[in-house]
Formats: structure tokens, C-alpha cells, sequence
């Protein structure tokens, strides 16, 4: 389904955007699940993850709720995923990220889970869902587009030129080369801006959350054979890394 074109934008730019991927009903079914979850969860928001200052989050989404148990097999995304990863890849964890109104700190750039491209190739790609409108001015998501190429993480600090925003209407799905240089950027407005990330790695890497065990035994009983296997639940390589440790070095997954 991935044209060339969007392919060549991917290999070469380090992320694609896919403008109109869900319906505003949809935008609002997470959104109100992601809200109820926000409500019940409160200071323990993001805690199976981290807490950032300056946004709220929730982590380890794919236990809690059936849309969410979705999300992670759509088949587009998938695509663009396997573009990156190749074909032996899983979830790596599904978070919600709501940057804050007025926040001033843009989270810094960095590279999920730390990771570099090595002999194997690239070995982290997200998917970036946008559950509000990313503008100018309240928070979209930064990228510096090729440093995905570059071979390494950026310092502390790090300004390098040719950063952009990822701009987009609510509904917008970006799927990025997780080694590119990216971040979140200051939230000048009066309202949040939330986004689901759905973060895949290649299959000899740790998941950032184990979901074998963080996911309950009953949502695991109901998922989909492919679902079973996006999650690595029968994959004895991927209990082994994690009894190593989990993928969540570097700044953010
Ligand atoms: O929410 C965003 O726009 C980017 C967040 C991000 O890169 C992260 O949390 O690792």
C-alpha cells in the first residue's frame, strides 16, 4: 500500500506523515478513553513508564482498552513499520503524551531508547498519532530531518540546523525512523496537545515495557494471533532480553 514515493520519504527523510488517517469520531473515542484514563490514574499517570515534567502521560495503553488492542495491528502503519525494521519486529509500548498548556521546556531532542542503527540496520520506529491539531505554537512534535543517517544521538543541549516542526490536523498519523533526531516543542497555548505513540522494535531488542508481563492475563487471552505476536508473548528471545533489561535507555522510549 506504501507508494514509492512515500517509501524514498521515509528511507531518506526519516518519517512520513499520513494526513487524514482517522476520522474525527475516532480522534474522539481515544480522546475520551485517554481522558477517563488520565481522571482514574492521576499522580500514577505514566508510572509503568516515567513522569515528564511539562506533559502528562499514560503508559502500557494496550491493557487498557480494546482501542487500543487495535491500534497496534493496523496494517498501514505496520507497513511503513516493516519499510523501517524489516520483517522481524513487535511492539515495543504504547504510550499517551499530552504536552501541557504553557509549558516553556521543550523536551530535548533525542533518539528512542537510545538506540543507533548497527550492523543489522535500524532497530526503533514509532508512530506518532495525533490526537489534537499539532500547530506552531502548542507543542508539535520537532524533527531534524536525515539524522537518522547520522550514526549517532545528539548532545544535551544540541542545536543542530535543519530542525522542523511536524505540523497536522488531529487525525494525522507520522511514522518516524525512531534513530532520527526528534523531540517535543514548547507548549505556548491555552490548551494540551495529546498524542498516542505506537512504538515498535526490531526483534532481537528489548520492548521498552514487557508486555507479557504488564499486560493483564485476560486482555492477553483475547488478543488476536497477530496481536500475540506484535506483543513477543511467545517469543522466548524477547523474555530473555527483558529478563536483561528493558529498552528504555535514552531520554524517552
Ligand atoms: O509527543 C511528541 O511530540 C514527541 C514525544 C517524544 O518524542 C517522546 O516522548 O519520546
Amino acid at each position: 500500500m506504501l507508494s514509492d514515493s512515500a517509501r524514498q520519504q521515509l528511507e531518506e527523510q526519516g518519517f512520513l506523515i499520513l494526513p487524514g488517517f482517522l476520522s474525527a469520531d475516532e480522534v474522539a473515542g481515544f480522546n475520551e478513553r485517554v481522558e477517563q484514563l488520565f481522571a482514574e490514574e492521576g499522580d500514577q499517570a505514566g508510572s509503568e513508564f516515567k513522569n515528564e515534567p511539562g506533559a502528562r502521560r499514560i503508559a502500557n495503553a494496550v491493557d487498557k482498552g480494546g482501542i487500543f488492542e487495535k491500534v497496534i495491528e493496523t496494517p498501514e502503519v505496520l507497513e511503513g513499520i516493516e519499510a523501517v525494521l524489516g520483517p522481524d519486529f513487535k511492539l515495543s509500548s504504547l504510550n499517551v503524551r499530552s504536552a501541557s498548556p504553557h509549558n516553556k521546556t521543550a523536551q530535548p531532542l533525542h533518539v528512542d531508547s537510545g538506540a543507533l542503527p548497527d550492523k543489522d540496520g535500524y532497530s526503533v520506529c514509532n508512530s506518532v498519532w495525533m490526537l489534537d491539531d499539532f500547530t506552531e505554537h502548542n507543542g508539535a512534535l520537532r524533527v531534524v530531518p536525515g539524522s537518522h543517517r547520522w550514526g549517532r544521538a545528539p548532545e544535551p543541549g544540541a542545536k543542530p540546523e535543519g530542525e522542523i516542526l511536524v505540523t497536522g490536523k488531529a487525525g494525522t498519523v507520522v511514522i518516524m525512523n525512531s534513530h532520527l533526531w526528534h523531540g517535543g516543542s514548547e507548549n505556548f497555548t491555552d490548551h494540551q496537545r495529546r498524542a498516542m505513540h505506537v512504538y515498535y522494535t526490531r526483534g532481537d531488542k528489548p520492548q521498552q515495557q514487557y508486555q507479557k508481563r504488564l499486560v493483564r492475563p485476560e486482555v492477553q487471552a483475547r488478543l488476536s494471533p497477530l496481536g500475540r505476536k506484535l506483543l513477543a508473548l511467545d517469543d522466548p528471545r524477547n523474555d530473555e532480553l527483558s529478563a536483561r533489561g528493558s529498552g528504555a535507555s535514552g531520554f524517552m522510549k
